[in-house]
């Protein structure tokens, strides 16, 4: 419905016109309350945002059965954001279209730094799920994150192989040079490896995220003999680099970037997945009472615990259904008009905290997360090399 001081009529060559003045104002909300998704659910990069449409999914159901937002129920308005930087602008105008409340999105850091921009210059706040590289809250003031930033992460792995190998001294490292976020946790790892006296860096080789053939790389990692290969590439690519690895006779340790944190990855290495060592910003078995409830839920369907990606997704929705209910106390959420609500729950996210899945969270003024526990998980493979799971290191 379009308030009247916003519409004019005029009529033009006979035909009825309308228009839009005062671009202030938007449309007033609907019912139920529309967030937006932009999640990758095609593409190679579908390996990664199915995990975060189920936690986006999971987190409308949750909320919704504990009453939305004060009385008013909650959508979750889906858009494939896909694996490319023009599915994320796609997807984004898509919701911003719809009049959504905010957008939980993209997929990738390489895609938040083309879409962000768009929503932030429309004043609709982004709360990016999965985004980790460095800059991503400094797009804008609209931009926060609920996934932690490599710098803060990505270090707990290099020092868990520490812990597990401490003879361990030199280092192969390998990014997908094609792709931000890759780019940002390796520059994170090669400056860790630095910075530790015990460490050399014996190589660094790069390759794109659509290679499938990483015969160069991984026999320059092979003259070097390290006794630490660190990989910063998505599930596909980095996948299938860790098992050209192990096939050329690599048998030290491995230590996977945020892009292999996915049990897809299972299908793709298989049983040379075995051992690879992942930071985690989530682990299945804190004892926050909403992990629980998100565990229990997962579980009920999936028959298994649920990862990172889906932990982060349900967090980032849970994060706007809590400011938006804030609001609601004051008044209704229902009465606004969709413009003047998204810059209160802008306001609102990056005031309030919120006991979530992932421990009690915060956002700076940027809008980075305030996050305090995170853990490393090595990944064991089944007998049948098909399935595995991730187990948390003590
Ligand atoms: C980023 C990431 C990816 C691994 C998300 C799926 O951390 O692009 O920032």
């Amino acid at each position: 419905m379009l308030a009247n001081r916003n519409v004019r009529q005029i009529a033009l060559g006979g035909a009825l016109v309308l228009l839009t003045f005062g671009s202030h104002l938007g449309a007033a909300m609907t019912e139920p309350l529309p967030i937006g998704a932009a999640l990758s659910q095609t593409s190679n990069v579908a390996l990664l945002g199915q995990e975060q449409i189920i936690g986006v999914r999971l987190a409308e159901e949750y909320f919704n059965s504990k009453g939305g937002v004060g009385g008013t129920k909650i959508q979750v308005i889906l858009e494939d954001s896909a694996g490319d930087e023009a599915s994320a602008i796609n997807a984004f105008n898509a919701l911003i279209r719809k009049n959504v409340v905010a957008i939980v999105g993209p997929t990738l850091s390489q895609q938040a730094f083309a879409a962000d921009p768009l929503a932030d210059k429309a004043k609709v706040p982004v709360l990016g799920p999965s985004n980790t590289a460095k800059g991503i809250p400094q797009i804008g003031p609209f931009v926060t994150r609920v996934s932690a930033p490599v710098a803060i992460v990505a270090p707990h792995a290099l020092e868990a192989a520490l812990k597990r190998n401490p003879q361990l001294k030199n280092v192969a490292v390998l990014y997908a040079q094609n792709d931000a976020f890759n780019t940002s946790e390796s520059m994170t790892f090669q400056e860790a490896v630095k910075a530790d006296k015990r460490l050399t860096l014996g190589t660094i080789q790069k390759f794109q995220t659509t290679d499938t053939d990483f015969t160069t790389q991984a026999s320059e990692v092979m003259k070097v003999k390290p006794d630490l290969v660190i990989i910063s590439g998505l599930a596909a690519d980095g996948g299938n680099l860790v098992k050209q690895l192990r096939q050329l006779g690599y048998k030290g340790l491995i230590v996977g970037g945020n892009g292999l944190n996915t049990p897809n990855v299972f299908p793709v290495c298989q049983k040379y997945c075995d051992g690879i060592l992942i930071a985690q910003a989530y682990s299945p078995e804190a004892g926050d009472a909403m992990n629980k409830a998100l565990v229990e839920l997962y579980q009920k369907k999936h028959k298994k615990m649920p990862g990172q990606f889906t932990a982060q997704a349900f967090t980032a929705v849970q994060v706007i259904v809590e400011a938006l209910s804030a609001i609601d106390q004051k008044k209704k959420v229902t009465t606004y008009d969709v413009k003047e609500l998204r810059q209160e729950l802008n306001k609102q996210i990056l005031g309030q905290s919120f006991q979530t899945a992932l421990g009690p969270i915060s956002f700076d003024k940027d809008g980075e997360i305030v996050q305090k526990s995170f853990y490393v998980a090595e990944i064991k493979m089944d007998a049948d090399n098909k399935n595995g799971k991730f187990s948390f290191l003590k």
